[in-house]
């Protein structure tokens, strides 16, 4: 059966691009957090989307399931296949042309196997922002950001990678194309397909291309960090931005003192430049279309009547790119710099803004007296609600022998206070095989039946990632 279906694949593909050897495949079976790792029948590489839909027609043939894969940077798992080795993993990579980029539009066309960052430059060659941003961008792909609607660090300004996609490009179980590659701002047409596919982490179809939008890049943009005692400020901050700065407000990013010292620690080059480590560090980015001077007045205006109702204690203004960027830098090494500390409990969480206080005052509290001396890594996209509220073990404590004794009621604690305070427990990193559970016991039971009978609708054989988001 297997070597039927790698001689039947062998006249889709040419043999390059079936990967069967036990080192070829090797990169594509471990997720990159190291937490799963599987085994496959082979890795394919296709080019085209006429080359996926062949395939995917032959394993809806030979009921073979398909984990698709774009740039493997995923945080939950939704990339790895089960341990049974007869699922192939369909790697989006080679498909990576842009097709088109309608000026007049403002979108972009292109394939699902672009990197991020690619994108963002070639929009910037024309004049164009591509506002989705994150620490990953080197490496993922535009369809794993469909397919796990990414979130990042724009998200405020611009929204998610949803509210960025107008048209899709899908294979679905069957192996037939969708093409609804549509660059419409308004389409009431029925049920919203494309809404349905985006976020669906590979388990309703293979999307092979998107049109996205695109926005004027800005001509300056601010940035600055500043220290605030307690989270109330730092919501009311929030708030005072948003009033002010209304949308020149592009980044509003948190992160707390016990995040920073694993930066200290492991990348001591990216020091906090404020003094004292303050209890939070808050990264503020303002953007705009006009003149420098009138977003730098502007910031400078905000901060000073911050700093007099005694909301921040203290701030540091980027003086030049470089600084800017070694702010960011700094945010956006702490996911590195924890998997350098050791492998941290996750939970990518949302708040409303309005419990934000309440969830991490009561949480902490909670925690902190049932695992004494427990570090609690809280940063995020404080401007979404979204925080990144991450959980090691004590200073010297080994990670895996106290993730393998604690990591369930640490999750249950921690999704239960989610709950109590309206909140997700997934903002922006999906599901994939890592929450199948906590999906379940927290979606509701109404909307957990509906998810399965779309999956049953659109992938009635279940070769579509098989247990990736529900467990079936
Ligand atoms: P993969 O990991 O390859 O796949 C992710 C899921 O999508 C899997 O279920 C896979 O089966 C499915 N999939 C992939 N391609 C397709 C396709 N073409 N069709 C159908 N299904 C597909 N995420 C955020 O939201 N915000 C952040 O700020 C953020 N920061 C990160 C920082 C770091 C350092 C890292 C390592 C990750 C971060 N992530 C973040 C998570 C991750 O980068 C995103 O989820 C990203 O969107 C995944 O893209 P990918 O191409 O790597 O997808
Ligand atoms: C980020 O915002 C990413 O940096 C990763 O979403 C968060 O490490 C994490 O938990
Ligand atoms: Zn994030």
């Amino acid at each position: 059966m297997n070597q039927d279906f790698l001689i039947q694949v062998g006249a889709i593909l040419d043999s390059k691009y079936v990967l069967t050897e036990d080192a070829d495949k090797a990169p594509y079976l471990t997720d990159w957090r190291n937490r799963f790792t599987g085994r496959a029948l082979a890795v394919l590489l296709p080019s085209t989307s006429a080359e996926v839909a062949a395939i995917v027609k032959l394993c809806a043939n030979t009921k073979t399931a398909i984990v698709p894969q774009g740039g493997n940077t995923g945080l939950c798992g939704g990339a790895t296949p089960d341990q049974s080795g007869k699922q192939v993993i369909l790697s989006l990579k080679r498909m990576k042309q842009i097709r088109e980029i309608d000026v007049a539009n403002q979108t972009i066309s292109l394939e699902a196997g672009c990197i991020l960052q690619t994108i963002q430059e070639k929009a910037a060659e024309k004049g164009f922002l591509f506002p989705l941003s994150l620490g990953a961008e080197g490496s993922c792909m535009i369809g794993g950001n469909l397919a796990t609607n990414a979130g990042g660090t724009n998200v405020l300004r611009y929204g998610s990678t949803r509210d960025l996609c107008l048209g899709l490009e899908v294979v679905t179980a069957n192996g037939e194309i969708w093409n609804g590659m549509k660059g419409l701002r308004k389409d009431n047409t029925g049920y919203d397909l494309r809404d349905l596919y985006v976020g669906s982490e590979g388990t309703l179809g293979i999307i092979t291309a998107a049109v996205m939008k695109l926005y004027p890049l800005p001509i300056s943009q601010w940035t600055t960090l500043v220290a605030t005692q307690d989270i109330s400020s730092t919501i009311a901050l929030l708030n005072l931005f948003q009033q002010r700065a209304t949308s020149l407000l592009t980044g509003f990013e948190m992160m707390t003192k016990e995040s920073l010292t694993l930066i200290d620690k492991h990348f001591p080059q990216m020091a906090n430049p404020l003094k004292g480590s303050p209890p939070f560090t808050i990264l503020i980015e303002l953007s705009d279309h006009e003149s420098e001077d009138h977003v730098k007045q502007l910031l400078e205006a905000i901060l000073e009547e911050a700093l007099e109702s005694e909301l921040i204690t203290d701030a540091v203004i980027a003086s030049n790119l470089s600084q800017a960027n070694s702010f960011w830098h700094m945010r956006e090494h702490i996911t590195l710099a924890q998997a350098q500390e050791g492998a941290n409990l996750k939970h990518d969480i949302t708040i409303p803004l309005s419990a934000l206080d309440r969830f991490i005052s009561e949480t902490d509290a909670l925690i902190k007296a049932k695992y004494p001396g427990i570090r609690i890594i809280n940063f995020g996209h404080l401007g979404d609600g979204n925080l990144h509220y991450n959980v090691a073990p004590p200073e010297g404590v080994d990670f895996k022998a106290f993730n393998a004794a604690n990591e369930k009621p640490v999750h249950e604690l921690i999704y239960s206070q989610v709950e109590l305070c309206n909140g997700s427990i997934s903002a922006e990193h999906g599901v994939g095989q890592l929450k199948i559970d906590e999906l379940r016991a927290h979606k509701g039971e109404v909307a957990h039946e509906l998810m399965k009978s779309i999956k049953k609708a659109l992938d009635p054989q279940n070769i579509l990632n098989p247990r990736k988001v529900l467990s079936i």
